[in-house]
């Protein structure tokens, strides 16, 4: 009853909204820009022993302690024909899916799991079907537990052509269908290690694993050279690398903070970005030069797109030796900062932040086409489906976007993560979801939580106000808090 309410109260506040700085709708977005929402495999097919798949490290790990598993998860491998259903209601134009390795060969090389390939065309294919066009990460934290036992995965240089020959079966079977690729999710989350101290993060910006993280530069080089080579004529579509951006400002005035800052960012943002300019510019890649210490010269080629994983803002600050002495190697300070989260690790509502990134795209990389392909607000899975808090978020990141475009940024896309509760790696507890999942429920029974509507409504062309959101938010029963 809530949430017919609410949904009333939505369109009467478009009815009735003016020309305020927080009012817009889709429409003041450019023709061609998507909105779409997003999954991953292992987070949400579960059927994780059936029809040939076998396990990847991510259940591997999962099994390992006493926490929830993936064993069902959202069942979307049986239940993707409903929720197709449900973006369709929504209007989604698009959706961001994930194809999990062990399930398409399932030892990681080797023989195409019948099965499998049936399942991602069918999905596809329904999604086709409802008019939503497909966006697909071929690599999504799942690798198969057999090349892990075999070499390592990352660490050894072999996973390039078993990752390529992987990606050719994708372009091979799913390419007349899907668009636009995504190589590997997130692979400069391996370029820190976390050092938690309580409520305070520190991050030391080092290669936790250069091996690794070479490997998947140059896997990600390979299969967009196999496309550009075997396929792009053909199929007309892009192949990009998805990069976690989080902005960061300086802790204080001071110009160690500053510099600590730049460091922070040339870590996460420049050495993915900057090799296309870089070969435009010079003919050849260069890393910047605050990772030249750390990485060889390699050249991975370049990416038609830039996926962008953007969530909130951090403070950098410089961490001075007294603090970190006992904690950390000596000779890692030169790379070493403290970053905090503005409150706690609840994302809080930043947008600037996300336009930052954005600028800084635009500006130092020849304004390279980006698509955003997750932000959203984790909130405790078991509170009110009424998550005010979540649309305040949303509402404020996607008119951040706008202000992005007309500044000039090329920006494509937007998708929310995620389109329905799943576990998350960092705290089962909380999720991110437009949808609410019980997971006691054996049929994983899918609730639209506020957010939902809301987004629904803004795809549907309705104009928002932000204003009459938190007004109303204010007047009634409190909205859903981060905690
Ligand atoms: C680390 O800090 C010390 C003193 O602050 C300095 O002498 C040393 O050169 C630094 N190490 C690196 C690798 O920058
Ligand atoms: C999740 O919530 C449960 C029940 O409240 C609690 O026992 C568990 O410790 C929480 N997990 C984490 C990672 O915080
Ligand atoms: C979740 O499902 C269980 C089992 O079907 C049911 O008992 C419970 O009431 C459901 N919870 C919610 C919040 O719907
Ligand atoms: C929100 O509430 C304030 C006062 O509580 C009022 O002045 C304002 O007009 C309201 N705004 C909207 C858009 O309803
Ligand atoms: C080598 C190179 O310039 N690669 C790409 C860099 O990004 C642009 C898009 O802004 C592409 O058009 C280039 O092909």
């Amino acid at each position: 009853m809530e949430q017919i309410l609410f949904l009333i109260f939505i369109f009467l506040s478009f009815a009735f909204s003016g020309r305020c700085s927080d009012v817009y709708s889709r429409n003041d977005f450019p023709k061609g820009f998507v909105f779409g929402s997003a999954v991953s495999a292992f987070q949400w097919e579960g059927a994780v022993d059936e029809d040939g798949r076998i396990p990847s490290i991510w259940d591997t790990y999962v099994h390992s302690s006493d926490g929830p598993t993936e064993d069902i998860a959202c069942d979307g491998y049986h239940k993707y024909k409903e929720d197709v259903r449900l973006m369709y209601s929504m209007r989604l134009d698009a959706f961001l899916l994930s194809i999990s390795w062990p399930r398409l060969i399932p030892s990681g090389r080797g023989p195409v799991n019948p099965k499998g390939l049936r399942f991602y065309k069918n999905f596809i294919d329904e999604l086709i079907r409802y008019g939503i066009e497909p966006h697909v990460t071929l690599y999504h934290n799942d690798l198969p537990q057999a090349l892990e036992d075999e070499y390592g995965g990352w660490i050894d240089q072999k996973i390039i052509n078993d990752f390529t020959a992987f990606a050719d079966v994708c372009f091979r079977e799913f390419g007349s269908k899907v668009k636009s690729w995504w190589t590997i999710n997130e692979p400069n989350m391996l370029a820190w290690g976390g050092y938690d101290l309580g409520c305070v993060i520190y991050f030391l910006f080092y290669i936790s694993d250069s091996s690794a993280y070479n490997n998947m530069l140059l896997a990600h080089a390979s299969t967009t050279r196999l496309y550009k080579q075997m396929y792009k004529d053909k199929q007309h579509g892009s192949v990009g690398i998805t990069l976690f951006a989080y902005w960061m400002v300086p802790f204080t005035s001071s110009e160690e903070d500053k510099i600590a800052t730049q460091r922070a960012k040339a870590f996460y943002l420049a050495w993915f970005v900057e090799h296309n300019s870089s070969i435009k510019k010079h003919g050849r890649y260069n890393y910047p030069d605050v990772m030249k210490r750390t990485v060889g010269e390699r050249l991975p080629s370049s990416s038609d797109f830039l996926g962008l994983i953007h969530y909130t803002t951090l403070y950098t600050a410089h961490l001075s030796s007294s603090i970190h002495a006992g904690h950390f190697d000596s000779d890692m300070n030169a790379s070493l900062l403290r970053m905090l989260f503005f409150h706690g690790m609840c994302f809080d509502v930043l947008p600037w932040g996300f336009e930052g990134v954005l600028k800084y795209i635009k500006q130092n990389y020849g304004n390279l086409p980006v698509y955003n392909l997750e932000n959203g607000q984790p909130t405790n899975q078991h509170s009110s489906i009424n998550d005010l808090g979540r649309v305040e978020y949303l509402h404020a990141y996607i008119a951040a976007v706008l202000n992005s475009v007309r500044s000039g940024s090329d920006i494509r896309g937007y998708f929310q993560w995620s389109f329905m509760d799943m576990f998350e790696f960092i705290n089962p507890n909380y999720t991110y979801g437009l949808y609410y999942v019980n997971f006691s429920d054996p049929k994983r029974e899918r609730s639209p939580k506020t957010s939902a509507l809301w987004y629904s409504a803004l795809l549907k062309g309705k104009t928002v106000s932000l204003q009459k959101l938190k007004n109303r938010s204010m007047s009634s029963s409190p909205g859903v808090s981060c905690q």
